[in-house]
């Protein structure tokens, strides 16, 4: 497994869960002074900055892109994959087609958090997971052509109501025969959902492709009171190699957070 941190580059996620939120340089800086093998981005759109910018940074500062955020998409131009207006709808697929094509040229994957959006109102719960089951089956064909995955993350209770826990996700990538869709496992809306944050990455198996390593409280792990050895004994024994990403809040500061998380993923490794 390896090391990543998140950079943002977004105002209207200020109070989100990224750790570096200055200029780029800076960012990039920081995340590999501090010791880690890549970055995970969250951009405003897929056309902020070049991709030969990205891979210049990147190069400069030898780290990888992990993976490459879409939420933007929903905090700062209101898209959902499952909002009750075809074109809404229609809009949010082509700007997560165009981070897929972005992330995919730096070889990270792109990550579907908020933008699945929320069943309600007119939309059934039933009807809300087959626009999405739809939706993924485009992005995963997008990001096959880049030779990575798509990454969808079951979200906690209070950011949606479509798929809350990681088995569920792996049922219904399977019900759905969705190719190149992974889950992302969000320690921290896993602590409010799962009853047994270790047995449910057993559960979901293989299908497990990016983790935001996060604490309870969505602090950098060890600032909170998750227990680590048991999740890290289960990502081994399902395979998982990828990353243990820092997409945690900034406390108290985030030099003191990326020093933290740093040090707990090593500790968790070793
Ligand atoms: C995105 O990775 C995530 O975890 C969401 O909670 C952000 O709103
Ligand atoms: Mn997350």
């Amino acid at each position: 497994m390896k090391s990543a941190i998140t950079l943002s580059q977004v105002p209207e996620a200020a109070a989100g869960p990224f750790v570096f939120q200055q200029a780029l340089a800076e960012g990039f800086a920081s995340a590999k002074k501090h010791g880690y093998d890549a970055v995970e981005l969250f951009l405003p759109s897929p056309d902020f900055i070049t991709v030969e910018e990205i891979k210049t940074l990147a190069s400069q500062h030898d780290l990888e892109i992990a993976a490459v955020g879409t939420g933007a998409g929903m905090v700062k131009h209101g898209l959902s994959l499952t909002d009750p207006d075809a074109s809404v709808r229609e809009k949010a697929l082509q700007f997560i087609l165009q981070m897929i094509d972005f992330g995919g040229q730096l070889g990270a994957p792109a990550i579907l958090g908020s933008m699945q959006g929320k069943w309600g109102g007119e939309v059934t719960r039933e009807q809300a997971l087959l626009w999405l089951a739809d939706a993924l089956k485009q992005a995963g064909a997008a990001a096959a052509q880049h030779n990575v995955s798509f990454i969808y993350e079951p979200l906690n209770r209070y950011e949606t109501n479509l798929i809350n826990q990681l088995a569920e996700g792996a049922r219904y990538i399977e019900k759905h025969k969705l190719e190149h869709i992974v889950l992302l496992a969000d320690l921290f809306h896993m602590n409010i959902e799962e009853s047994n944050i270790a047995q449910a990455i057993i559960d979901a198996g293989k299908h497990t492709g990016h983790v935001h390593y996060a604490d309870s409280n969505r602090s950098a792990m060890g600032m909170g009171h998750t227990e680590t050895a048991p999740i890290i004994a289960a990502l081994k024994q399902v395979g998982y190699s990828g990353y243990l990403s820092a997409e945690v809040f900034p406390r108290p500061d985030a030099e003191a957070c990326a020093a933290q998380e740093i040090k707990a993923i090593r500790e968790a490794l070793a």
